[in-house]
């Protein structure tokens, strides 16, 4: 029923829910006000040499003064869904205990805004803002972080469940691991590989808790975790090169798509990590039941694709966008899309992320010209209706990011928004890409 080719036009679903993204520490700023705790984001970006020229998310695009105008652009685009994050130390500023009223109150402001517009609410639980209080207990290093996570979740569906269509549990648990423990670049940072694979063990049993948390409430919203994933290819024809490719691969995917849709880790990635290392010895009976609770849908972020050479390192292939780690190539996501469904089974998907940083700049006639935005979102978005052509279930689609924002260690540097933040007086300019998304909203494609 959808018409596919390279001659005609592209039409999606009639009810494809055309959205974008955005998290808490990202964009909300006000990280003193109403009663909000501090998290491992306001610790680390104050360390000097951490983040770039030092910013922090102390004013970032001070949505949390601002949520009622940005309602508005979301409207003004036509978008049907939007994603964003509930900052936990605002709900519980030491991680722990009876949530804080004014905390809740601002996603309940901003949620029934949604609403209002005819726009669906997706809130992710949890897009690394921890507690500080928490981390000052081990973190994600201590078991009971990940009760102290369902407890904050069970407190969260309580008071806002109702109004929620669709909960993600936690962003990119491989991030945490990858960029917190592995290679420090993000909050705690730290670099410690025994630790970090603890970690996504954690992380992983956080999110089936939370998950039970919200079948315990009789709940009728849907659930699921959102994976960034990166095809993985070997980098040439060796047979050393397809091996390094396969083991990577279940660094970067399976060990948390088995995990929670299998309900066993790789093999292949245990052997590897040791029967001695802290992760292995940290999986108790029961643990894999509770991270493979059957979710309703899988949220999948896409980004870049990772060339594997033979002995095990990454490798270029393709022209970078302005952040070095993203090498720009459309058809990962297709091969990324149809490979989930393939292994996995027609578990619903959505694209919770896909986008890249440009050098904007507002020009003196008042307008942001991201051309390169537009082609990316165009090439990435056709390989996305070629996977629904090949039968993959995929829902929804998420630009990262609706407005610029504090781009963790790279600061304000890098802009993702459909929308351009003039920081020195928050004002919003749509770029020329938002104008283009407006219209394949409206057409229902390109
Ligand atoms: C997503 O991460 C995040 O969910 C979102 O918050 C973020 O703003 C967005 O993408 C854009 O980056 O240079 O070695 O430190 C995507 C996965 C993991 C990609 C960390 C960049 C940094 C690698 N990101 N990685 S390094």
């Amino acid at each position: 029923s959808i018409p596919t080719g390279p001659t005609g036009p592209l039409r999606f679903p009639s009810d494809f829910g055309w959205g974008a993204a955005t998290s808490a520490y990202q964009i909300e700023g006000a990280t003193k006000e109403d009663g909000r705790g501090e998290s491992v984001w306001d610790t680390f970006s104050r360390v000097p040499g951490r983040t770039r020229n030092g910013d922090t998310g102390d004013v970032a695009a001070d949505h949390y003064h601002r949520y009622a105008e940005d309602l508005d652009l979301m409207r003004d685009l036509g978008l049907r869904s939007y994603r964003f994050s509930i900052s936990w130390p605002r709900i519980q500023p030491d991680g722990t205990g009876a949530p804080n009223q004014r905390g809740l109150d601002f996603y309940r402001r901003l949620i029934d805004g949604l609403h209002e517009r005819g726009i669906e609410p997706m809130a992710t639980l949890f897009h690394w803002d921890l507690p500080q209080a928490l981390q000052d207990a081990d973190g994600w290093e201590s078991r009971d972080t990940a009760h102290r996570f369902a407890d904050y979740a069970d407190s969260v569906f309580s008071a806002l469940g109702d109004r929620v269509s669709v909960w993600l549990t936690i962003n990119e648990p491989k991030t945490v691991v990858q960029n917190g423990y592995l290679i420090g670049h993000h909050a705690p940072g730290r670099q410690d590989p025994d630790a970090a694979y603890l970690v996504a063990h954690h992380l992983q049993l956080a999110h089936g808790l939370a998950v039970r948390a919200l079948r315990a409430a009789n709940s009728t919203s849907r659930i699921g975790p959102a994976l960034n994933l990166h095809p993985c290819y070997p980098a040439d024809d060796s047979p050393e090169a397809a091996a390094a490719a396969q083991l990577y691969d279940g660094y970067e995917n399976r060990l948390y798509l088995d995990s929670l849709l299998k309900g066993s880790y790789p093999q292949d990635v245990l052997a590897d990590l040791g029967s001695r290392s802290r992760m292995v010895r940290g999986i108790r009976d029961g643990d894999l039941a509770v991270i493979s609770s059957p979710v309703d849908l899988l949220a999948v972020q896409y980004y870049t694709p990772i060339y594997v050479t033979a002995d095990g390192r990454s490798e270029q292939r393709w022209p970078t966008s302005e952040a070095e780690w993203q090498q720009i190539y459309p058809d990962g996501m297709y091969d990324i899309l149809t490979r989930v469904t393939r292994d996995y089974g027609p578990i619903p998907l959505t694209v919770t992320e896909n986008g890249l940083p440009t050098p904007d700049t507002l020009g003196t006639d008042g307008t942001v010209d991201d051309a390169g935005r537009i082609t990316f979102l165009r090439d990435h978005l056709a390989a996305a209706h070629r996977a629904i052509a090949a039968g993959v279930p995929l829902e929804s689609f998420h630009v990262w990011s609706l407005l610029d924002n504090f781009e963790w260690a790279e600061g304000y540097d890098q802009r993702w928004g459909l929308v351009y933040v003039d920081y020195a007086t928050q004002r919003r300019v749509l770029k020329r890409s938002a104008h283009w998304y407006r219209s394949v909203i409206a057409e229902g494609g390109f």
